[in-house]
C-alpha cells in the first residue's frame, strides 16, 4: 500500500507495511502480527517517544555492551521486519555477533532471514564484519527452556555474557539469566515477563531505541572503565521500571481531550 508521507500517523503505518511485507516473505511469524498490535498500545501510552527512563535504559545497556567480552545480538523475525540495519550497524560497533533466534522456529523462516541478510549485507558477511549464527550451528541447549528458542550457537548466545534481546518471550529471558549471563531486553511492555526478569529494560519502540543504542556506544568508546562501570551500577532495572509505568500513569492523569 502507498502511504501518503503527510499521513499523521505515516512512520507507525510505514512499520506496518513492513511488518506486513516480512510476514509475506516468510520471515515474520504469524504471531508477530499480534506481538506488533501489542507494543503499538504501549507506544500509545508512553506517547510514542523515548521517555527518560528509557534513555537511563539506553545508556546503561551502551555501557554493559561495550565492557563485555562476548556481546551476542539475538534477533527474530519482527526485529529482522523493522530494523535489520540498525541491527547490523550496532553490531559492526561491537564483535558483529549477530544470531537468529526464533520462539516459533521453522526451517523456512529461518532460510527466509539467512536470505535477506545476504541480500543487503553479503558483504558485511563476506568481510567478516558480521557474523550470522543460529542457523546451522544451533547445537547448544539453555537449561530448563523447553521451547525452540532454547536451541542456540555455542559461539552465540551460548557463550556469550551479555546478550541483546529485541522482543522477546519471558522465559528465555529468565533463563538465560539462570546461566549468568546480562540480558538487554527491548520491549515497550513494562509489565512483560522479559522487563520484569531481564537485566537491563529498554521500554521504547525498537526503531527509536536502536539508534540510540548505537550513538551512545560510540560516544562511550571514548569513556573509561570506571565512568562505565559507575553507570552500570548505577543503574537499577526494577526502580527503572517503576518509572516507566509512574510516567505512564501520570501521562494519562493529564491527558487532555479537546
Ligand atoms: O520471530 P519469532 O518466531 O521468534 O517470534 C517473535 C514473537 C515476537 C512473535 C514472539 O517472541 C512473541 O510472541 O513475543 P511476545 O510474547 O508477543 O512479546 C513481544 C513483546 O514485544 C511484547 O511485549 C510487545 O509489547 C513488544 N513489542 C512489539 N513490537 C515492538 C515491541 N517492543 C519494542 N518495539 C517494537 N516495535
Amino acid at each position: 500500500m502507498q502511504v501518503p508521507k503527510t499521513h499523521p500517523r505515516y512512520e507507525s503505518l510505514m512499520k506496518r507495511e513492513k511488518i506486513i511485507e516480512a510476514l509475506d516473505k516468510g520471515i515474520l511469524a504469524k504471531a508477530g502480527l499480534i506481538a506488533h498490535g501489542r507494543g503499538e498500545m504501549f507506544d500509545y501510552l508512553i506517547g510514542e517517544r523515548t521517555i527518560p527512563p528509557a534513555l537511563k535504559a539506553i545508556e546503561a545497556a551502551a555501557a554493559t555492551l561495550i565492557l563485555s567480552k562476548n556481546p551476542v545480538i539475538s534477533v527474530n523475525g519482527n526485529t529482522v521486519a523493522l530494523a535489520i540495519e540498525d541491527t547490523v550497524e550496532l553490531a559492526k560497533e561491537l564483535n558483529g555477533k549477530i544470531e537468529v533466534n526464533l520462539f516459533y522456529r521453522t526451517k523456512e523462516r529461518e532460510l527466509a532471514i539467512k536470505n535477506v541478510f545476504e541480500e543487503k549485507f553479503g558483504n558485511d558477511i563476506k568481510e567478516g564484519k558480521i557474523t550470522i549464527l543460529g542457523i546451522d550451528d544451533a547445537t547448544e541447549q539453555i537449561p530448563n527452556l523447553d521451547s525452540l528458542r532454547g536451541k542456540v550457537s555455542k559461539e552465540g548466545i551460548f557463550s556469550a555474557d551479555v546478550v541483546l534481546v529485541p522482543l522477546e518471550d519471558g522465559d528465555r529471558a529468565e533463563a538465560l539469566v539462570n546461566m549468568g549471563k546480562k540480558v538487554i531486553a527491548i520491549d515497550l511492555n513494562p509489565l512483560s515477563r522479559t522487563s520484569k526478569k531481564s537485566t537491563i529494560t529498554i521500554v521504547d519502540e525498537l526503531t527509536r531505541a536502536l539508534p540510540l543504542l548505537i550513538k551512545y556506544v560510540r560516544e562511550f568508546k571514548r569513556k573509561n572503565r570506571e565512568d562505565l562501570l559507575k553507570i552500570v551500577e548505577d543503574f537499577n532495572n526494577k526502580k527503572n521500571l517503576k518509572e516507566t509505568v509512574e510516567y505512564i500513569a501520570e501521562r494519562l492523569k493529564k491527558l487532555e481531550f479537546e
